[in-house]
């Protein structure tokens, strides 16, 4: 799927602002009733943004919510119209003058409904119902109960066959929801490109650069090839072809270089700025342009207060900018597909993306079923968590190459974060999800999945399925913390077997909660203190730095950031390197030496 432009044939209109936004009554099942009417007893709401931190009685709302706007647009005869939404989170039903035009599940990619000859000069009434819900159908997926909450004492569980009145994460981030980032109406040609994929080989200096087209209508198709100067490079003729770039320009690990291809098919025109690179994953390496690269960066999150999981452009380009400063070249897009304009970025600077999909909370034995009332759940029985969010998970990997299979920053998909990969049932769940990334993917990128610490790592099918192991480890925290010295010998002893496998290895997650303000003086400093974190690290790092088939480090997390209530979390997850308003704790100023001395070729195996 395209991202939407302006170009001599496309035009764009945004539909953000404040919409009238109005909850539910959180009770009843979906009532229809209101789609022909302008919404009373409503509020303004800002789009795009999560709706929960913006009034002090909606956050932890669970239900259907309203949105609507009335717009007037000119009359346009010649051109197809298209509704565009970024995101809505996470399930939408989209009414315009009286007509349920459309409906989308997941909430964190972009969909389009052809609207074309639908608008009114005057007064469309564009409604949205949407719905925070998630449970077992949903990614991310809701569990029973709040995973941080512990039991209710005296003996009492929840009611596992309670009715669902709320949601219950079974994932670490506070469930923000609404529309969350842009909306856009499209006016495109009637004969137009609808998608465009790209793949290079590259041998030395020189690169074979094929492209293919998507086309809606007649016409006859031809691309154009500028360098960065625009000098143009060459031309092409049809809707698929390949052609040559001699001493080609290389995008690189923090060296961006873009070409510019300019496709026309018949009236209409798409500019797009492609990076061309090579991947490939040997011998316990990493190799991007036949380097070794050495991962340094983040697990982050969407999240800011008050916009929530809201596009927040400004924060976007900050968070590139202290992670450039930290020495950074790459992070992951924990736990769910970034909004496009941030791929676009990293892309534009440089940087080195582990693009992942929704699927977190694919676990019922995660903590030992804690979210599940202490029962762990089998994930992958029929009927299990697997079985009832499978097909939505086909979707999303789908969809999410489908928007980002361009972009040279992407360099591995996640297929899911902590799933249960050591349960029976793994590996054909996996299996089938991770054929059809590297069936969907025109440039057959590594395909990941990012796992969880379990008590028989042997038993994990990332062995034999990613192509680059991902690691979440948290030995010297959840696993023997504070003690930082015999953790530090069992992550070893795991360590020992992943780096046997000769694959390459990220470690994907490793941290401490810590408190901005805490300090301790002591030789041993307690836990949630700033010098705590720094000495966890130190210690986890003095380990992975032991084995040359780690060539990357995320941190977890980036930032502090919102979770759902519970008595592990101190008004969120605080194990950022920054608070949540992006201020350094004592291991920013740690991760910044060290990753400043780290070369971004850093070859392990050869040093
Ligand atoms: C991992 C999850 C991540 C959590 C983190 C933590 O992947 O989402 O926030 O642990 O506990 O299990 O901080």
């Amino acid at each position: 799927m395209l991202f939407p432009i302006n170009s001599k044939s496309r035009r764009l209109t945004s539909l953000d602002g404040s919409w009238e936004f109005k909850l539910g009554d959180g009770k009843k099942e979906f009532d229809e009733s209101f789609k022909n009417h302008i919404l009373k007893d409503t509020r303004p709401m800002p789009v795009p943004s999560s709706f929960n931190d913006i009034y002090e009685d909606v956050r932890d709302y669970f239900g259907w919510v309203f949105y609507q706007k009335v717009f007037d647009y000119p009359k346009s005869d010649k051109k197809d119209l298209i509704l565009r939404f970024d995101s809505v989170t996470h399930f939408a039903k989209v009414f315009l003058n009286d007509e349920l035009i459309g409906e989308h599940k997941g909430g964190f990619l972009p969909f389009e409904i052809d609207i074309t000859g639908k608008l009114k000069e005057e007064g469309n009434i564009l409604t949205l119902a949407v719905s925070n819900v998630i449970n077992y159908s949903t990614l991310p997926v809701g569990g029973l109960n709040n995973m941080m909450q512990g039991f209710m004492g005296m003996g009492e569980k929840p009611d596992v066959n309670q009715e669902q009145k709320e949601n219950n994460p079974n994932f670490d981030f506070f469930n923000y929801a609404g529309i969350q980032r842009h909306v856009w109406l499209m006016e495109v040609e009637k004969n137009r490109i609808d998608d465009i994929s790209i793949v290079s080989e590259i041998e030395g200096s020189l690169a074979k650069v094929s492209y293919k087209l998507a086309t809606i209508g007649e016409g006859e198709a031809s691309l154009k090839v500028y360098d960065e100067d625009k000098n143009l490079i060459t031309t092409c003729v049809g809707k698929d072809n390949t052609f040559e770039i001699k001493d080609v320009k290389l995008w690189d690990v923090l060296k961006a270089y873009h070409y510019e291809f300019r496709f026309t098919f018949a009236d209409d025109e798409y500019v797009l700025d492609q990076g061309i690179r090579k991947i490939e994953v040997k011998d316990g390496q990493f190799l991007l342009n036949d380097k070794p690269v050495y991962f340094k960066g983040y697990g982050k999150h969407e999240d800011y207060f008050p916009n929530g999981r809201g596009f927040n452009e400004v924060l976007s380009h900050k968070d590139f900018s202290l992670m450039k400063k930290q020495g950074a070249n790459s992070f992951r897009t924990s736990h769910y597909p970034y909004a496009e304009e941030t791929i676009r970025l990293a892309d534009r600077l440089g940087f080195l993306v582990i693009d992942e999909t929704t699927a977190v909370g694919l676990n019922g034995s995660f903590g030992g079923g804690a979210n599940f009332n202490g029962q762990a759940l089998s994930t992958f029985d029929k009927h299990g968590i697997a079985d009832t969010c499978g097909d939505h998970h086909r979707d999303v990997i789908r969809d999410l190459i489908a928007r980002d299979k361009n972009y040279a920053c992407v360099v591995i998909w996640s297929i899911a974060n902590e799933p249960d990969s050591t349960s029976d049932g793994a590996y054909e769940y996996f299996k089938d999800k991770f054929d059809l990334a590297r069936k969907c993917d025109p440039q057959k990128r590594p395909c990941t999945l990012v796992s969880v610490q379990a008590q028989d790592p042997l038993k994990d099918v990332s062995a034999k399925l990613s192509d680059v192991i991902c690691l979440n480890r948290y030995y010297g925290w959840y696993f023997g913390g504070p003690d930082l010295v015999k953790p530090m010998d069992l992550f070893r002893k795991e360590l020992d077997y992943w780096n046997g496998l000769n694959k390459p290895i990220i470690i994907t997650e490793y941290g401490a909660d810590t408190i901005a303000g805490f300090h301790d003086y002591s030789d041993y400093p307690g836990m949630y203190t700033e010098e705590f974190q720094v000495a966890y690290y130190k210690a986890s790092n003095a380990v992975m730095d032991e084995y040359e088939n780690i060539v990357g480090e995320h941190p977890w997390n980036f930032a502090d950031f919102a979770t759902a209530q519970g008595l592990l979390r101190i008004n969120g997850n605080k194990k950022g390197i920054f608070t949540r308003d992006r201020k350094p704790k004592l291991a920013a100023f740690y991760f910044q030496e060290r990753w400043n001395k780290i070369d971004n070729n850093f070859d392990k195996k050869n040093k």
